[in-house]
């Protein structure tokens, strides 16, 4: 970690302290290798060492176990240090989740040995969210670049704040994309040049810089907003004192808390350590000065909270009892293990229009994998316009974990339409298996490599009295078709998941005629490949 020496004496449980010991001078320290400890003659004896928030071993740095990634005099290293130290103190560490972002500090989780989680660009305030709503007693930190928090990333920060969740977002605003090799940030100053506003910024062109801090303090909600800088050591004390602040505001339950930190990035800035530190200072305060912007308890209006329901609630399960026994009675009833899987595992992809079930029909194979003990993933994709517009999903079955829900090379399709036919019949695996929902394939359609089936399944299900139950006509004939799960397993969900008895009736004989179908007609010319079963 930097190796910035603390100022002060600290708490006698933190590693880095400063003990006098005799008369002052200005000769270097002399570091002891063995203890870490710069021992110098100005009166002070140094003592540094990581706090152990830090693993002891940075693992991808086999060989650099002393030193991070980050550049000589990067701002990362100075608040990493300033995080770890608060936590230590506060005795946070085994309650806090880190969230990583993109970007140079995307690896975090390296450091820290504390619960850890990297996200996807700028979304780090979402994903805080999720986990400090489902886990509110934990330090949920959300540690975000400004090409991360302010760029890709500025609707989840808004509305994380906007929300007041009660998140600690730490913002290193260094006015550049560090880790892409520096092009211009929302928050690069005018004049400032980078790789892509090589002229320097012009707010004719590219507008103005953002001012997170004041523009998050313009909000309701949050609780503590607070701008410090890595410029200079009594910069940095304030900083080290906001993150604290920050993270108390958050264990006492207070609210959203967020802590604009101007840090140097030495070298996209070309310029060294040094240089870059007073360039914090000169350049950078005067455009986002320094202040509190908002330390005040938000006041929520009471008595119109969301009832909060657990996941056992949700999953209606009423204890974490009822879970085990479920599972248990899952894992020892034989009505349901009984069915012998041929397969490793099975990938499906379902297409069709939203509103044809696409998407709930993965949701039904799911449940009934889950039942006959296998691995299970489902994957939805659908368009902007979800009801109507094209949907899909992915769907996997295995006896062995699975490595990724993402089917790109699908075992069996079932194609709701026309164009999801078209769209995705050259993705099936040679031998495998495409359900047509449709009395016959598309006069110009050919699939030499797959087993096609076309099934008349919308007008089936309209004569059992609901055209909707097509996707359940289409259940059926996969499952007997491929007879990867028992048709009992289907019975049974479809039991449990379809509240109305009268469309229940109708799934049933939709389940019943999709297999019939497969069994009694398919084979005797419903297969509308001209060599019938390839
Ligand atoms: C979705 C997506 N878009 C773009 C990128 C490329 N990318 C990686 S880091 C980064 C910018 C990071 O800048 P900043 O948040 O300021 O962090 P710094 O590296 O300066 O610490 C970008 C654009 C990406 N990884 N993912
Ligand atoms: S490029 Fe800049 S932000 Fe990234 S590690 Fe180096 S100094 Fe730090």
């Amino acid at each position: 970690m930097a190796n910035e020496s603390v100022t002060s004496v600290v708490d006698p449980e933190a590693k880095s302290e400063v003990k006098p010991s005799g008369a002052k001078s200005e000769a270097s320290p002399a570091v002891d290798p063995k203890v870490g400890a710069s021992v110098i003659d100005n009166g002070y004896e140094l003592i540094h060492s990581k706090s152990p928030v830090f693993y002891d071993l940075y693992e991808r740095k086999s060989e650099l176990q002393h030193q991070t990634h980050y550049c000589p005099g990067c701002g990362h290293g100075v608040v990493h240090k300033l995080i770890a130290e608060a936590l230590q103190e506060l005795g946070l560490q085994d309650k806090t989740i880190f969230v990583s972002p993109v970007g140079c500090s995307v690896f975090a989780y390296y450091y820290f040995d504390v619960g850890n989680v990297q996200v996807a660009h700028g979304r780090a305030p979402a994903a805080a969210t999720a986990i400090k709503r489902s886990c509110p007693d934990k330090i949920v930190i959300s540690y975000q670049g400004d090409g991360d928090l302010a760029a890709i990333g500025t609707a989840e920060i808004i509305h994380a704040a906007n929300r007041g969740e009660k998140i600690t977002v730490f913002f290193v605003n260094n006015a550049i994309y560090g880790m892409t090799g520096g092009q211009m940030a929302p928050t690069t100053m005018v004049g400032q040049k980078s790789t892509t506003s090589p002229w320097g910024r012009r707010p004719s062109n590219e507008g103005f810089p953002l001012h997170m801090a004041e523009l998050i303090a313009g909000l309701e909600a949050p609780a503590y907003v607070e701008r410090v800088a890595l410029s200079d050591n009594k910069n940095i004390m304030k900083a080290r004192r906001a993150i604290r602040k920050a993270l108390e505001i958050q264990r006492d339950g207070a609210g959203f808390s967020f802590v604009e930190i101007l840090s140097p990035c030495p070298t996209i800035w070309g310029k060294d350590p040094v240089e870059a530190r007073r360039w914090v200072l000169e350049k950078m305060t005067p455009t986002f000065p320094l202040n509190v912007f908002r330390d005040r308890r938000p006041e929520m209006p009471k008595g119109n909270e969301p009832p909060q329901r657990s996941v056992a609630d949700v999953l209606e399960i009423t204890s974490k009892d009822t879970l085990k026994v479920t599972l248990k009675e899952r894992a020892h009833d034989t009505s349901k293990s009984k069915h012998a899987h041929r397969f490793k595992d099975v990938k499906i992809k379902i297409a069709g229009l939203g509103g044809q079930g696409v998407l709930l029909m993965g949701q039904l194979l799911i449940e009934m994998g889950m039942r006959e003990g296998l691995e299970v993933s489902w994957l939805p994709s659908y368009g902007p316009e979800m009801r109507s517009g094209s949907a899909h999903c992915h769907v996997c079955l295995s006896k062995e974990r699975i490595g990724s829900p993402l089917v790109s090379r699908p075992d069996v399709l079932v194609a709701m339409n026309e164009f999801s036919l078209r769209k995705f019949a050259h993705e099936v695996v040679s031998g495998g298996i495409i359900l047509y929902n449709g009395a016959s394939l598309p006069a110009d359609f050919t699939a030499p490599e797959a087993q096609v089936v076309a099934i008349p399944a919308a007008e089936i299900a309209d004569k059992l009295g609901s055209t909707k139950a097509a996707n359940i006509v289409m259940l059926g004939a996969l499952l007997e078709d491929t007879e990867c799960l028992a048709p009992v397993t289907a019975l049974s969900v479809l039991e449990d998941k379809v509240k109305k008895l009268d469309l229940l009736e109708i799934d049933r004989k939709a389940l019943a005629a999709g297999r019939l179908f497969i069994d009694e007609q398919a084979h005797i010319g419903a297969v509308s490949q001209p060599d019938g079963f390839a």
